[in-house]
């Protein structure tokens, strides 16, 4: 059920279907048509052929043949002429139809090259707004709910949705994430004058708002052998760590299931908005001690519309913290701090920036 971002290319991705973005004739040509055509061997234009072609907007069907994906899904995506022929509505079309074909097929993983963004010259980052929401209404209203649909960035492909639609984006990672590196490296040349390289330790300065917790301790700041505590002493901190023990905060799961329920969103509401599947889902509600990965926190957080501070206290019942260290957290807390809780548009722009992604 969840839609993953990938950058692959699409005829190397071991699929159900994959979607090809061809033309109206149905009998290959550039792009990614052509590398679909080529990868799958001769046996799919001998197909092809006896398909009759395909209107814009609409989807047929064939076998994949050489490729390791089962079948090929071709649709004919609009060819961009500004945007008021009734462009977005096509582009709308091609993934409904091609996502429906596949359902009848009953594939449980579909992948789509970013149709009609190519030679039609359809602006990449509307084009992936269309691909995204369509994808994303299609899986919360299918019935099986197993169908993993992957939309597939080619190469070094980038949407740009981040500058576009948050130009102060960039300077926000600037700010909070490049800025840390310069002051990193110059405190490492002054370790370095100082001591020489091989003692220059990891050392990060305070940055603004973000927990000291999260800043990295230079190792010479770990506490020599011999300083080790006299032995009643350690009795007394063993003592209190058992006090400290006995009144532990509520670990994430309850925490995230509390919040679950005061947001007015069922489980699989919640879920599906975090981009979780049910498995993963269950695993976090059921298995005692069972750890998710911070990005699937931090998709819990983005989907339950926490604030910076709930994240943090959410993160940390995790064992985690939003680090200045990552530009990845710096991008997501750039998100939040703007209370912008679109799980796509955050992971557009983590792929964007060759980061992990939130959800599953
Ligand atoms: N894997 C994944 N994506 C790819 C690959 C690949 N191997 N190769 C290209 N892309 P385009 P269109 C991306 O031009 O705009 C053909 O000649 C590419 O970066 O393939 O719908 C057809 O026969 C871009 O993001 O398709 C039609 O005549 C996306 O796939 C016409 O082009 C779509 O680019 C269709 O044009």
């Amino acid at each position: 059920m969840p839609l993953k971002f990938v950058r692959n290319d699409i005829t190397a991705m071991d699929v159900d279907a994959i979607v090809n973005a061809a033309n109206r004739s149905l009998l290959g040509g550039g792009g990614v048509d052509g590398a679909i055509h080529k990868a799958a061997g001769p046996r799919l234009l001998e197909e092809c052929r006896k398909l009759g072609g395909c209107e814009v907007g609409e989807a047929k069907l064939t076998r994949g043949y050489d490729l390791p994906a089962h079948y090929v899904i071709h649709t004919v995506g609009p060819i961009w002429r500004g945007g008021e022929d009734g462009e977005e509505a096509l582009l709308r079309a091609c993934y409904r139809n091609s996502l429906s074909l596949a359902a009848k097929k009953r594939c449980k993983s579909v992948a789509f090259p970013l149709i009609s963004s190519g030679a039609y010259g359809y602006p990449k980052q509307e084009a992936v707004r269309v691909a995204a929401e369509e994808i994303r209404a299609f899986l919360l209203a299918e019935k099986s709910g197993e169908m993993v649909v992957y939309l597939v960035f080619f190469g070094g492909e980038e949407t740009e949705i981040g500058k576009t639609l948050y130009p102060d984006m960039e300077s926000y990672i600037d700010d909070h994430y490049a800025s840390l590196h310069r002051s990193s490296n110059r405190r490492a040349r002054e370790w370095e004058a100082m001591y020489g390289a091989a003692r220059a330790p990891y050392e990060f300065s305070s940055v603004d708002g973000f927990p000291a917790e999260a800043m990295a301790q230079p190792k010479s700041m770990a506490q020599p052998k011999s300083m080790a505590q006299p032995k009643t002493a350690a009795k007394r901190a063993a003592s209190s760590v058992d006090d400290a023990l006995k009144n532990l905060d509520e670990g994430f799961a309850v925490t995230l299931l509390k919040r679950i329920d005061a947001s007015g969103m069922t489980d699989p509401e919640c879920y599906t908005k975090a981009n979780i599947d049910r498995k993963l889902f269950s695993k976090i509600k059921n298995k005692k001690g069972y750890r998710p990965s911070k990005q699937t926190v931090l998709a819990f957080c983005i989907a339950l519309e926490l604030p910076l501070s709930d994240t943090e206290d959410l993160l940390m019942r995790a064992g985690y913290a939003l680090s200045p260290a990552d530009k990845g957290d710096v991008i997501v807390r750039f998100f939040i701090e703007k209370k912008q809780f679109d799980i796509d548009k955050i992971n557009i722009c983590l792929l964007d920036h060759d980061q992990r992604l939130l959800g599953a």
